[in-house]
């Protein structure tokens, strides 16, 4: 094989076997769709070849088209897409997929005749998650092969497909056994190789008869609120229902025009960037990518409050066997109760399976003490945020852990260096900041004490992303990146109640703009008291924290939030739907009037928004100067998957560049001029927008502490 050569063509006696070789997801970079060309070619001239396997090297079949490419100006399309000699070869061709045949790789397979897969595989048509839409014909070969039903939902959820499934729908035609995939593949095309007439999908209608206006329009209201301001889901449905109007080669040009215009737009730009960014959250610099990870077969969780539950339960939804404690038999027999409700809150909604829950509630074990943990290679606790509590409870793990285990802590805001004195081993600790509910929010921020090991930070990182979370990194300090670069958005909001806008006004600006619910909606549904408690906190801490009387007058008239069916706004019982409410509005106004504070009628919704997000984008900036955050895109991942940051913006400091770093800016210099030091630039923010650099480039201006 030549050096680089992407695409080759070998033989397994009559069989011609097209190796698709470019790590590490064989994607469909320039020189490999042409690969592919050749070696069909090759093996239609190949009078000896009966039949063609194409098979991907390492580690997947074909991932899809290089992404990487998009947006850069390519080469013309080539006259002969493979996709295109697929359908028209006189041999059959058989897809041999294992790993990943994701967009363009299920569409080259599509254009197979054949579908081979082992159980581990997985297929999709996941277009739409990089805001665009299949452009080479899957939206027009799989409605005919499996239908446009089940087509529409592959399509528009971009769901990954496991094989067995695959192989029910009809779209893989064998299951081949693990890590006999290429033997499995050349028998099947040996066996088929004389079978006329080859089975090409783009000519088989029969099924497109399903197709009918109102399946498309019911898939157009069911995705109508998370397709919210967003064009590529409804452009997929667009084309499948073209592939049931027009004739295949009609439908696929509607298809291309669709992706044509998709491909540029705003909404197809910043899910890529979201894409990448989630890519490269996992690079560490510091840390040598060859870095041997510590096992974390055996987990345990102390502490079975709300976090501690969920915590356990994120371990048991991926397969782990975990441990848990608490301090008392009672409250460890609460939380197992909480958890196993939560379990079967699921299972009436349907969304998860009576035997799967039995299964994952089995694999969390209440132990009664801590010594029952000392067979245990990592331990997370997640007990009261206080730090006395914090070092009893380190102080007893200290001395049950066995050497080498590692110590996370769930804390939210606490000092980690703090925690990790309590043990003989600081250098072993760091943080792993699970969001609330830690079962079900992905981001997982993994905090860097001040003697935490590469290694220790390292197998956090990889331990997140195999409990089915994004882990991102931060640097400790108040609040450490998430949450102290949400906080000033919280301030603003409450500020701009004082001024006068009404919680209502608030959400629907954020509502509007893509955020699932509104802050102050979110507010009442985590509960008020949680933030009164914060304020206290921080007001004891330090001397000139901005008090927030209005926030604290809701709380004080024992309006909690949801659990009390009134907070920021009133809900009827059993009912969780937001009203806004005029007692609320008396009590801004009163609580307004009483403190001396003059509110407005002037405030508009730009400024709403602005207000929110600069002040962020603001402090993000001031973490970077920190080295308490490594690059302006883990923000953003940490947004995404943390706060419902709208994924079609790309994140906080991706959309602050649509506005342009040098007006955020002068917005946020003359905010300081008018409101004072909250608003005070960060230099490094002052210093992007003099060189107009993207705030998406920017990074860590210290080493992380
Ligand atoms: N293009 C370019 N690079 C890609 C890529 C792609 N399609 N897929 C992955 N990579 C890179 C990724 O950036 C990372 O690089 C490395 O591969 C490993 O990825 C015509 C137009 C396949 C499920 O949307 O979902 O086809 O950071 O860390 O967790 O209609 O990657 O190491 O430098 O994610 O094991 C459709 C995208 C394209 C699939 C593997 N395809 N990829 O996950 O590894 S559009 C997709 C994934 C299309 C057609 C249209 C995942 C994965 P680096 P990774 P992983």
């Amino acid at each position: 094989m030549a050096e680089g050569e992407l695409v080759r063509f070998e033989k397994d006696g009559d069989i011609g076997i097209i190796i698709v070789d470019n790590p590490p997801v064989n994607a469909l970079s320039p020189g490999v769709p042409q690969g592919i060309v050749d070696a069909l070619d090759k093996g239609n001239a190949d009078a000896s070849v009966k039949a063609m396997v194409l098979i991907g090297a390492g580690r997947s079949f074909i991932a899809g088209a290089d992404i990487r490419q998009f947006g850069k100006s390519s080469a013309p399309p080539p006259t002969r897409r493979h996709y295109d000699v697929m359908d028209q070869s006189p041999k059959p061709v058989v897809a041999a997929i294992h790993g990943y045949a994701l967009g363009g790789g299920l569409e080259t397979a599509l254009a197979c005749h054949y579908r081979v897969a082992v159980p581990s595989a997985k297929v999709g048509l996941p277009e739409v998650l990089i805001g665009i839409l299949p452009g080479a014909g899957g939206t027009q070969r799989l409605p005919r092969l499996i239908g446009p039903k089940l087509a529409l939902e592959m399509i528009t959820s971009g769901r990954h497909v496991p094989a067995e499934e695959a192989h029910k729908l009809g779209i893989v035609d064998e299951i081949a056994p693990e890590g006999k995939l290429k033997e499995t593949a050349v028998a099947f095309a040996r066996k088929i190789a004389d079978k006329k007439p080859l089975p090409v999908i783009r000519d088989s209608d029969g099924k497109l008869a399903e197709g009918t206006p109102e399946l498309f329009d019911n898939m157009r209201k069911s995705i109508a609120r998370r397709a919210r301001n967003q064009r590529a889901p409804y452009a997929c449905i667009e084309a499948v229902e073209a592939a049931c109007k027009l004739p295949f080669d009609e439908g696929a040009a509607l298809e291309r025009k669709l992706f044509d215009e998709q491909v540029g737009s705003e909404e197809a730009k910043s899910l890529r960037y979201a894409f990448f960014a989630e890519r490269e959250v996992n690079k560490i610099p510091f840390i040598p990518s060859d870095t041997k990870l510590r096992p974390t077969d055996n987990p345990a969780v102390v502490g079975a409050g709300t976090m501690g539950g969920g915590i356990a339960m994120s371990f048991a939804d991926n397969g782990y066997d975990v441990k848990i404690t608490d301090a008392t038999p009672e409250a460890l027999e609460r939380g197992m109760a909480r958890i196993k409700a939560n379990y079967e809150t699921s299972v009436k909604r349907g969304s998860l399976a009576q035997d799967e829950y039995e299964r994952r509630f089995a694999r969390i074990h209440p132990v009664p003490s801590f010594d029952d943990l000392s067979d245990c290679d990592v331990v997370i606790e997640a007990v009261f945020e206080q730090i006395p509590v914090k070092e009893e409870v380190w102080k007893k793990l200290d001395a049950v852990m066995p050497p080498g285990a590692l110590l996370y802590t769930n804390t939210s805001g606490i000092d980690i260096d703090i925690i990790a004195e309590a043990t003989s081993r600081p250098q072993d600790m760091a943080g792993t900041h699970f969001f609330a509910p830690a079962n079900v929010m992905k981001l997982f921020e993994v905090v860097k004490g001040t003697k935490t090991e590469n290694d220790v930070l390292a197998t956090a990182m990889a331990l997140g992303r195999k409990i089915g979370k994004v882990s991102g990194l931060a640097g400790n300090g108040d609040g450490f990146l998430a949450n102290r670069s949400r906080a000033p958005f919280g301030m603003e909001v409450n500020l701009l109640i004082e001024e006068g806008a009404l919680p209502e006004q608030i959400d629907k600006v954020m509502i509007d703009f893509g955020y699932p619910i509104g802050p102050l909606a979110v507010a009442d549904l985590s509960g008020l008291d949680i933030g009164f408690d914060t304020r206290r906190r921080r007001a004891a801490m330090y001397p000139n924290y901005r008090k927030q009387p209005i926030a604290d007058a809701i709380v004080e008239a024992g309006r909690l939030g949801q659990k009390t069916n009134a907070g920021w706004y009133k809900y009827e019982p059993g009912d969780r739907t937001p009203r806004p409410d005029p007692e609320v509005a008396r009590i801004i106004k009163e609580t307004a009037a009483a403190n001396g504070i003059e509110q407005r009628s002037d405030i508009t919704d730009d400024e709403i928004l602005k207000r929110l997000l600069f002040a962020s984008v603001n402090e993000a900036c001031k973490i970077l100067e920190e080295g308490c955050a490594l690059r302006a895109s883990d923000v953003d991942v940490m947004w995404l998957h943390g706060f419902g940051f709208p994924r079609y913006r790309g994140g906080l400091m991706y959309w602050a560049d649509t506005i342009g770093v040098r007006e955020v800016y002068n917005q946020i210099a003359s905010w300081h001029q008018r409101y004072g030091d909250r608003w005070r630039p960060s230099n490094y923010l002052r210093q992007l927008a003099e060189a107009g650099t993207p705030l998406k480039e920017a990074k860590a201006q210290k080493a992380m502490p």
